[in-house]
């Protein structure tokens, strides 16, 4: 064996270094030591504990199968929550990348353990775990409206696939175009759950007898998710006009209306009014039409 093949050459040594420079706890302490990105953590893993123990209390009573498969999805939320918050307040979902040339992070630096590092901080647990809470929102929204399970289907992939290309737009640094690029798809999925939101499930909800608190509960949805990819579009990951620490509290404070108190007014309805929701889970298909043959 030559000797080039047992050490790294310096170019790998040098990548190694790069990789191995900011540690997860050098960025658990970053976070701590940030009074406005640590307290926006730390109030969601708070209040997302709070929400979990009061659903459970809210909802233990509940008999019928479909209003209990309502307040599942309801209570995942939080769950979801509390998970994403401890991922991104532990250092292990966020990290320092490099953004690429052409945007206006290029260049950056954060000041880490006391030294200065290339790249700026992206939370890309967020994005990753939104894949997971904002399915469980649009499936309560759905059950509640009476949808069909075609719609239902419709609005949860499409709002998974806004997630997951929100989260590429956000860990992209080959390309400036590229990561907006990735949110023009992102958001062209957002606009098919709007859709459906907007123009679908009102009218089921009208004729589920729930079209009160479904259409507060739309509305609030709506209002509240777009500021999602204008928070985006502004903060650090788009044209970075917003710093960290404000860009991370305009996430944690769209997150409070649009996950506990949507749950809470949610939750609050299904518990007076299980019998209006209630029915059988999955509709049983009509009879099959005799075969032409
Ligand atoms: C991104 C960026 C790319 C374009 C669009 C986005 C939309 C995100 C939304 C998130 C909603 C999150 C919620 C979380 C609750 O747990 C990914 C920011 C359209 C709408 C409600």
């Amino acid at each position: 064996m030559t000797e080039s093949q047992v050490l790294p050459s310096a170019t790998e040594s040098l990548v190694t270094l790069q990789q191995a420079e900011v540690t997860q706890g050098e960025l658990f302490e970053h976070v701590l030591a940030d009074p406005l990105i640590a307290s926006s953590l730390y109030a969601n893993i708070a209040l997302a504990g709070l929400s979990i123990l009061l659903f459970v209390y809210m909802t233990k009573d509940l008999q019928d199968p479909r209003a209990k498969l309502i307040a599942v999805a309801t209570l995942l939320v939080p769950v979801v929550s509390i998970s994403s918050y401890t991922g991104l307040a532990s250092g292990l979902t966020i990290s320092i990348l490099e953004m690429p040339a052409g945007h206006a992070a290029e260049g950056a630096t954060t000041m880490i353990g006391g030294e200065s590092v290339d790249g700026v901080v992206t939370p890309w647990g967020r994005y990753l775990t939104w894949a997971l809470s904002t399915p469980m929102i649009l499936l309560a929204l759905g059950l509640l409206a009476g949808a069909d399970a075609t719609s239902i289907f419709t609005a949860i992939t499409f709002d998974i696939a806004m997630c997951i290309t929100g989260l590429a737009a956000a860990l992209t640094t080959s390309s400036h175009l590229m990561r907006w690029f990735w949110y023009f798809i992102s958001c062209t999925c957002f606009v098919v759950v709007l859709y459906i939101l907007l123009t679908q499930w009102p009218d089921a909800a009208d004729a589920a007898g729930t079209a009160d608190i479904f259409n507060t509960l739309k509305l609030l949805t709506v209002v509240m998710w777009l500021g999602y990819p204008i928070i985006w579009a502004l903060g650090v990951e788009g044209i970075a006009v917003l710093p960290v620490g404000i860009t991370s509290w305009g996430y944690s404070a769209l997150d409070i209306v649009a996950k506990y108190i949507f749950a809470f007014l949610l939750l609050r309805y299904l518990v007076s009014n299980e019998s209006v929701v209630s029915g059988s889970i999955v509709e049983t298909p009509s009879a099959a039409a005799p075969a032409d043959d």
